[in-house]
């Protein structure tokens, strides 16, 4: 039987529905899945799945190595799993809640609504000979039991980019692999984002006329993706501002660190999904606007 237990990483590598936290603000709400933290891997590549038609099935396959957490970001779909015995359905329909898929289960996705976008964290980069396509061999294969292995995050040190400006941001065209069942954007770490992605949070349930944001941040850099509607984002260096549109879920905004940042405009159902390069840390924000002055003329200062 499969295990429902929320509890993690000292938990067997079953497939599980796991709580994420949910911020409930004026301004939104706030979900966020930190590798290690709230899912029992490192990520090493993030993707979705969008424009899906009505009907269509999406997956249907099992990986053999590969760890997966599946988070509907918005609307709702089906994640059927089967461990070679027994099949599990996962209605998803709220982002607070995901599942945890470990190596070795055949995995479908279904039944997805209007408007539905499927987040996919992976403990692997893509790789073709990890998929394992027919599901007859499937159920041949030894399973393997246990726990899911504990891997130690391997920090490296990130140099805050003090002299950055509105122009180290921009707006980057994500690859779309398109076919009849939807579109799937993919990011694997470092390759087609510029970083290792160590978390990643979204806001959804947006308000019309709030401003989210309003700081700037010492290291993190981000990719921001609108993953339903729309918004802008005020990017401001203490010389320069820029106003960005991003609209659909195939752009991303670069934002590098040193930038003061409002999001705003939101259009309904907007969702704003942000791909983050460090894990969530308080001390790294500015969220005073004279301490950001004062911090970027200190940087201006110390280069002249
Ligand atoms: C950013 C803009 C675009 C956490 O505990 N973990 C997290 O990963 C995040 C993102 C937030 N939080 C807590 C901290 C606050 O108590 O959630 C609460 C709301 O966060 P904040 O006021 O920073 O939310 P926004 O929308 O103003 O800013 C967020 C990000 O924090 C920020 O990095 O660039 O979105």
């Amino acid at each position: 039987m499969w295990n429902t237990d929320d509890s993690r990483q000292d938990a067997p590598a079953t497939a599980r529905m796991l709580q994420l936290p949910k911020i409930i603000d004026e301004r939104g709400n706030l979900s966020f899945i930190e590798e290690f933290l709230h899912i029992p891997f490192k990520i090493a590549r993030a993707y979705w799945i969008y424009d899906v038609p009505g009907g269509e099935v999406r997956g249907s396959h099992a990986f053999r190595r590969q760890e997966e957490f599946i988070v509907a970001i918005s609307g709702s779909f089906d994640v059927v799993l089967d461990n070679g015995g027994s099949q599990m359905r996962y209605p998803l329909n709220r982002s607070y809640m995901g599942v945890y898929v470990p190596p070795m289960t055949w995995r479908t996705l279904e039944n997805f609504s209007t408007n539905s976008l499927c987040l996919v964290l992976s403990s692997l980069p893509y790789d073709p000979e990890d998929y394992i396509w027919d599901y007859e061999a499937f159920r041949q294969m030894p399973r393997l039991c246990g726990s899911a292995p504990l891997r130690q995050e391997e920090e490296t040190p990130v140099a805050p980019l003090l002299s950055s400006t509105v122009y180290d941001c921009n707006i980057f065209e994500l690859p779309k692999v398109h076919n009849r069942s939807g579109n799937l954007t993919a990011l694997n770490n470092g390759v087609e984002v510029p970083f290792d992605v160590k978390r990643v949070y979204y806001t959804y349930d947006i308000p019309s006329g709030v401003m989210r944001g309003g700081h700037a941040h010492r290291r993190l850099q981000q990719y921001l993706v609108a993953a339903g509607g729309s918004f802008d984002v005020l990017l401001d260096d203490g010389n320069t501002k820029k106003l960005v549109h991003v609209d659909r879920p195939n752009y991303a905004l670069h934002i590098v660190p040193g930038i003061w940042r409002e999001l705003l405009n939101f259009s309904s159902c907007a969702v704003c999904l942000v791909l983050a390069s460090e894990r969530y840390d308080e001390a790294d924000y500015i969220r005073n606007y004279d301490a950001f002055i004062t911090y970027k003329q200190g940087h201006q200062a110390t280069c002249i």
